[in-house]
Formats: C-alpha cells, sequence, structure tokens
C-alpha cells in the first residue's frame, strides 16, 4: 500500500518529466499500480486509515508522485451535488475544453509540496477526459465543477506541470476575467 513515504515531492526531477504511454492492453503490474493509486485516495479519506498510516487525506494522485513515471491517475472525489467521482484510468487525455475558465477560491495545493503557495489557478471550466480503465476498457467523461479541476490537476502532473506553474507570479490574486469561482 502507498504512504507518504512513496510520495516524492517538490524539486525531484520525476515531477518535471513528461510521463510515458502506458502500452495497453495493460500488465498485471500496471494494473496493480493503477489500482495502488485509487486504493491511496480512498485510504486517504478514511479518518482510521489515514491516522494510522499518516496519510494526507486526498482526492486525486497521478503516478509520478510515486516516481513511476507513467500515464496513471487515480480521483476520488464527491462534487457539490453527492455524486462520487471514482476513477482510475490509463492514458488520460482532455479531448475538449470549455472556453470558460474556473478556478478554487481557497487555491490550490499539492500532495507533493509541503508548503501553502497562495494564488489562484486557472483551469477549464469544463473538460471532456478519454482513457482508460484497470481492465482496459474506454471511459469517456464529462467533468464540471471540483471533479474537472482534479482530472485537470493530475493530467497537469503527467505532464510535467505543477498547479503553481499556472499562477500568476506578479499578481497572484489578479482576477481570472468570466471565469467561475468554485467554493470548497
Ligand atoms: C489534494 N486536497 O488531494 F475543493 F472537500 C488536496 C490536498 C493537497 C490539499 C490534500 C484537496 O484539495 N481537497 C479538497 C478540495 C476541495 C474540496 C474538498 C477537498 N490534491 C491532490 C493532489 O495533490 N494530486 O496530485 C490537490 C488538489 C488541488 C486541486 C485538485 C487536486
Ligand atoms: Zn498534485
Amino acid at each position: 500500500m502507498i504512504t507518504m513515504n512513496d510520495i516524492i515531492r517538490e524539486g525531484h526531477p520525476t515531477l518535471t518529466k513528461v510521463a510515458k504511454e502506458v502500452p495497453l492492453p495493460p500488465t498485471k503490474e500496471d494494473q496493480e499500480i493503477l489500482k495502488s493509486l485509487l486504493e491511496y485516495v480512498i485510504n486517504s479519506q478514511n479518518p482510521e486509515i489515514a491516522n494510522q498510516y499518516g496519510l494526507r487525506p486526498g482526492i486525486g494522485l497521478a503516478a509520478p508522485q510515486i516516481n513511476i513515471s507513467k500515464r496513471m491517475l487515480a480521483v476520488n472525489v464527491t462534487d457539490n451535488k453527492g455524486n462520487l467521482f471514482s476513477y482510475a484510468l490509463f492514458n488520460p487525455k482532455v479531448i475538449s475544453h470549455s472556453v470558460e475558465k474556473a478556478y478554487l477560491t481557497s487555491g490550490e495545493g499539492c500532495l507533493s509540496v509541503d508548503r501553502q503557495v497562495p494564488g489562484l489557478v486557472p483551469r477549464y471550466a469544463r473538460v471532456t477526459v478519454k482513457g482508460w480503465d484497470v481492465e482496459g476498457n474506454e471511459v469517456k467523461l464529462r467533468l464540471k465543477g471540483l471533479p474537472s479541476i482534479v482530472f485537470q490537476h493530475e493530467i497537469d502532473h503527467l505532464n510535467g506541470i505543477m498547479f503553481y506553474d499556472h499562477i500568476n507570479q506578479d499578481r497572484p490574486f489578479e482576477p481570472i476575467p468570466g471565469a467561475i469561482a468554485i467554493e470548497r
């Protein structure tokens, strides 16, 4: 099982690399890695397990964060209507997105970043993501709100991009024209 000791932190070169596509159908080994990413996010949201193993509660995790430079991610997040978005995907890709932007009013953090980085992180308000599940079946998701933000944050990790790379360096809280504010 993945714990905080397996999660690499900013400054590690793997976090700035473009991760490799996963050959499909997946090997048993890649299936196990993908399942372990989802297991981490689920376990970390269980207060007993999180406490026992010292897990920081997370809503998403990408393979490069455990120093595996392959295109895999897991998300386990509830939207503002209480719908659960629980997915583990190989080779996820944003195949279309809105022109409209969105941002979390409280900014973003990261399991690989042990400090607060203030500022607005502009994201697309809506994205369509295509990927393949643990069995290698194609999945297509239309996302908005927090789930859309989480997928964009995790897909960025597959491309070596950190959330703070999107923050306006001079004016971190400069309003993003026309963007939807998402309260957490
Ligand atoms: C997180 N969690 O898991 F808007 F109920 C963050 C951490 C870094 C603070 C643990 C988080 O943002 N939780 C959250 C947000 C809400 C409402 C709510 C809970 N990640 C995952 C990560 O680092 N993946 O690589 C960071 C998030 C920032 C925006 C999306 C992912
Ligand atoms: Zn992150």
